[in-house]
């Protein structure tokens, strides 16, 4: 048994993890337009995870034969900062979600639903390395500063890593 807040909360939960699909998806494009594959090929893989991230509630919810409402999802931005500073919109985002997944938990343990609570602990761990991996590419990024160079260097690595099938 699932309690209606929970249904609830969960319902708003897929379309926050489809908005941050579709902010990484925004994200690469403005990547891309700016010639740097590697950060393109980083944030369209980022985009499936959010995907994948949306999926997992949306069939918990089914398991927990909770009704889906599928909300409308918020338009990303269309105008972005340079891409040295644009990374920081990621990490802002990431450390959001952080916040809502939190929310969730603390959602669990009032409505008594331990089950619940289980299942968010993966979300929990995926925050910390989701943080960890935007906060990683924005520091590289304020010491690389406007230099070409070193944007270049950066791009080559996010490809390879996202090759590679690591996270960050
Ligand atoms: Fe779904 O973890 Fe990022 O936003």
């Amino acid at each position: 048994m699932i309690s209606q807040k929970i249904v609830e909360a969960i319902n708003g939960q897929i379309k926050e993890e489809f908005y941050s699909a579709y902010l990484y998806l925004a994200l690469a494009a403005h990547y891309e337009a700016a010639h740097l594959k590697g950060f393109y090929q980083w944030l369209m893989a980022q985009y499936e995870e959010e995907m994948q991230h949306a999926i997992k509630f949306y069939n918990y919810l089914l398991e927990r034969d909770g009704k889906i409402e599928l909300l409308q999802i918020d338009k990303p931005p269309t105008d972005f900062p340079p891409p040295h500073e644009a990374f920081k919109l990621a990490y802002a985002h990431e450390k959001k979600i952080t916040g809502l997944i939190n929310d969730l938990y603390h959602l669990a343990q009032t409505e008594k639903d331990p089950a619940f609570e289980q299942f968010l602990r993966w979300f929990i761990e995926e925050q910390v390395e989701e943080e960890e991996g935007t906060l990683a590419i924005v520091g590289k990024l304020e010491k690389i500063g406007k230099d070409p160079t070193g944007l270049f260097m950066l791009d080559g690595q996010l490809g390879q890593q996202k090759e590679a099938g690591k996270s960050e």
